[in-house]
């Protein structure tokens, strides 16, 4: 890892992605301006403070702010290099919109001189680099652009990043990148870039490869969660454990089963697969299906756990977790979300919400009478408990505390549970 004074970098969106790696590059040495399109991010950050959890992150970025590596900005200004993270969503067809990327390679254009490297984090559709190089090809007609003729006068890169939120500044460091050219040279000087703060192996390629390879990755984890889950209801049909039938196929060598739960979550994995349905119906009924499947896994949780809260009359019910995922505050396309709001305009103020990373309740819980608890008093006063999400302090209520509670754990991290005394079945297997 290189240190250089010198480098001026532009981080252009401050989300999930952006600040951390912004925060990482100005660490090395560089100067790393953040733009936002929100003040008030811009003004968290100057103030060294941060607008997202992620471990470590408040500490790190109050340092390279007191230091004057990195600042914020809704004003884009000249850099050597600019890496464009802002979000890429899809549309009401689950089209991708790139229209945040295009947006902020023509702030880009206006500042771009000779010698620059424009780089793109975004997941993207194939094909969104080589639209990012036209569009700046187009504003700045003064300057060669690269792989449209002879020479060009700056680079143009994808390079995706693969981090797990809770884990993002380490896997920043150590996590292999893909770093796709949009000319074999253009590869070579994101390479260079990299290089500063990238521990693991850094690896070239074109920029269409490198797309496909991000999406390939989302896809994949889709597909064999999609596996467990569809595992999770021929299970429930049988009578069988899933998770004893996860565990035990396992130990076979080449196999390796990924778990079950409540549906998919997060911004990436239920979002991504569909850049490559979209691209190619025909194709992919495979990855399609695996959507599906994975939302239709929500749908039927919803149906199991307000099968058992009738079956409980008056009772009070304790959701566990709103959040994607375990250990973490982000609800964004949360299944657990879905279910407890779905759940709390069914059954009202019944319906009580244990979510250690909320402070209060998200607005789809607005009117419905549902109310935020703490851990210790859902164990005291709800006699129905349903585990949306696997964080820790979950796991590590102990038997003696949930015994004679009616469960549906939708994430298999109370499988000592005893069987329910009444009504029948006490704990379902999904
Ligand atoms: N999930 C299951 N069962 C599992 C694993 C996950 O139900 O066995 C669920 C989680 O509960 C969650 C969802 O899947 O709702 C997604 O969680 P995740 O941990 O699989 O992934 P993300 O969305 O946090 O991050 C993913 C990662 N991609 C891959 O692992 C291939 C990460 O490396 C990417 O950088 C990130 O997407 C991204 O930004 O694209």
């Amino acid at each position: 890892m290189v240190s250089d004074v010198e480098l001026n970098v532009v981080v252009l969106g401050l989300g999930y992605i952006g600040l951390p790696t912004a925060a990482v590059i100005a660490r090395t040495g560089a100067k790393v301006l953040g733009i936002d399109v929100h003040q008030s991010v811009v003004d968290t950050i100057n103030s060294g403070k941060v607008h997202i959890e992620e471990v470590d992150l408040d500490g790190l970025v109050s340092g390279v702010v007191a230091r004057g590596s990195l600042r914020a900005s809704i004003q884009i200004e000249p850099a050597d290099v600019f890496v464009i993270a802002v979000p890429t969503p899809f549309s009401d067809d689950r089209s991708p919109n790139i229209g945040y990327v295009l947006k902020a390679a023509t702030s880009v254009a206006a500042v771009l001189k000779t010698g620059d490297t424009v780089i793109l984090e975004s997941t993207s559709p194939v094909g969104t680099t080589e639209q990012v190089r036209d569009l700046l090809a187009k504003l700045r007609p003064d300057l060669r652009a690269p792989g449209l003729g002879d020479g060009a006068d700056y680079a143009v890169a994808y390079c995706p990043e693969r981090v797990l939120p809770g884990r993002i500044l380490v896997e920043l460091i150590d996590n292999d990148r893909v770093i796709g050219g949009i000319t074999p040279r253009c590869a070579r000087k994101a390479l260079a870039f990299y290089r500063r703060f990238v521990r693991g192996a850094c690896v070239t390629t074109n920029s269409r490869a490198a797309e496909m390879t991000k999406l390939t990755e989302n896809a994949f984890r889709d597909v064999n969660i999609a596996f467990a889950n569809e595992l999770s209801l021929v299970a429930d049909t049988m009578g069988v454990d899933v998770w004893e039938v996860i565990r035990l196929a396992n130990r076979h060598p080449r196999v390796n089963i990924l778990q079950p739960g409540p549906g998919v979550g997060g911004h990436c994995i239920a979002v991504d697969p569909w850049f490559l349905v979209s691209a190619d119906p025909k194709n992919t009924p495979l990855i399609r299906t695996a959507r599906e499947v994975n939302d239709g896994k929500t749908e039927h949780v919803i149906a199991r756990a307000a099968a058992l809260i009738e079956a409980n009359p008056g009772v009070a019910v304790a959701c566990m977790g709103l959040a994607f995922k375990a250990n973490i505050d982000d609800f964004r396309e949360s299944p657990a979300l879905k279910i407890a709001a779905a759940l709390a305009q069914r059954f009202g103020s019944r319906v009580r919400i244990v979510e250690p990373y909320a402070s209060s309740l998200p607005e789809a819980f607005d009117r419905t009478g549902a109310t935020l608890i703490d851990v210790d008093t859902a164990i005291e006063r709800c006699p129905v408990m349903i585990v949306l999400v696997d964080h820790d302090i979950f796991r590590s209520i102990p038997l003696e505390e949930r015994d004679g509670k009616q469960v549906l754990d939708t994430r298999g991290i109370w499988t000592d549970q005893p069987p329910a005394r009444t009504p029948q079945p006490l704990r379902l297997a999904v």
